[in-house]
């Protein structure tokens, strides 16, 4: 049994494209995702905006709205909520150069264009989350773009939403490069500094990712612990990264155990999903893996955090206390591993 809640986007459950190489595995439709995902045991499901509506480049903003109900009505039907919605700013020809940095103005205006009505679409699906993943604001060459202006626009399009709708929160998702080479918002850190800048930083936190995260040389457990005290933690995407190289979204655990659980143990003790935080997974199976098997590694992720969360309701505060009234960390460390690999 988990204390927690969780989410999944549609997109972890993919056809297998990378970077060299096209799709392996057909597409599932939405529905059936939907479907499988509550069986598994997940309770709420991750948007971005053009999962929700896919042709909404398409179609006008009342469109939009009727097609977002459309989707609601299948999430109903199964008995799952919507935990965020996030505009898709990577993908079309105008946010090649980014979105809210792009230097064109007018690829500018189409990525708020694109927040507002995520923040539409959010509002029909029942969820009061925008998450900004800011896949391309930063630079390919860094002397392409003023980095201080970047910063800017990055706060200036955050107010544009806040303003646009009073009552919807807004999440950045921090990762420190890939697709681009410099982040203008790396950490969780200039995510929260960000935030302070906005017109209301109340509705401004974080969602931490494990594997960006790794990417930026930090722990994870870290930048949760590191949000969580400023009380600006509002998601997770837990996932698994072997050190620095691509974006991996590894199976939540398989490579790094401790740290693992040092993110679980850090969420529990500090009251992480009581203000209905859900516990998001962003991961992808192998490229290897069969249709049939393609849930194999959500199935994996969720089990692994709940046999730690067993481990981490089972660690001896006690004994850790007095290692640490004794400093002896030598002792504590090798109490940690006896834990985590004893039956
Ligand atoms: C990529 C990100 C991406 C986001 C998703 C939701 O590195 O992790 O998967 O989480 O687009 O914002
Ligand atoms: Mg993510």
């Amino acid at each position: 049994m988990s204390q927690f809640r969780f989410s999944v986007g549609p997109w972890n459950v993919h056809e297998g494209r990378d970077a060299f190489g096209p799709e392996v595995r057909p597409s599932i439709a939405f529905a059936e995702k939907v479907k499988k995902f509550k069986a598994i045991g997940f309770s709420a499901v991750q948007f971005h905006d053009d999962d929700a509506v896919p042709k909404m480049n398409e179609m006008t903003d009342a469109q939009i709205r009727a097609a977002a109900r459309d989707v609601r009505k299948i999430l109903d039907d199964n008995g799952m909520a919507a935990e965020f919605v996030a505009p898709r700013l990577w993908e079309d020809p105008r946010t090649i150069d980014g979105g809210f940095t792009a230097n064109d103005p007018k690829e500018r205006d189409f990525a708020i264009w694109r927040g507002l009505r995520s923040v539409d679409i959010a509002n029909e699906l029942g969820a009061d989350k925008i998450v900004l993943w800011l896949a391309r604001e930063g630079t390919l060459c860094f002397e392409s773009k003023n980095p201080v202006e970047g910063v800017n626009r990055l706060v200036e399009a955050i107010n544009r939403i806040l303003e646009y709708d009073k009552k919807i929160r807004v999440l950045i998702e921090s990762k420190p490069n890939e697709p681009i080479d410099r982040s203008f918002c790396p950490t969780l850190g200039h995510v929260m500094a960000i935030g302070y800048r906005t017109v209301d930083p109340n509705r401004v936190g974080g969602l931490l990712e494990s594997a960006h995260a790794i990417l930026a040389g930090l722990d994870p457990a870290m930048e949760i612990a590191f949000a969580l005290s400023f009380g600006k933690l509002w998601s997770v995407h837990l996932n698994d990264q072997n050190g620095l190289k691509y974006d991996q979204d590894k199976t939540f655990g398989v490579e790094n155990l401790r740290q693992a659980f040092n993110e679980v143990r850090v969420l529990i003790e500090n009251n992480y999903g009581s203000k209905g935080e859900y516990v998001g997974l962003d991961v992808k199976a192998m490229r290897t893996q069969k249709l049939a098997e393609s849930y194999q590694h959500l199935r994996n992720s969720l089990q692994i955090f709940k046999m730690l969360e067993e481990k981490a309701r089972k660690f001896d505060y006690a004994f850790q206390a007095k290692c640490i009234a004794e400093r002896n960390y030598e002792v504590l460390e090798m109490y940690v591993l006896e834990h985590l690999m004893k039956a």
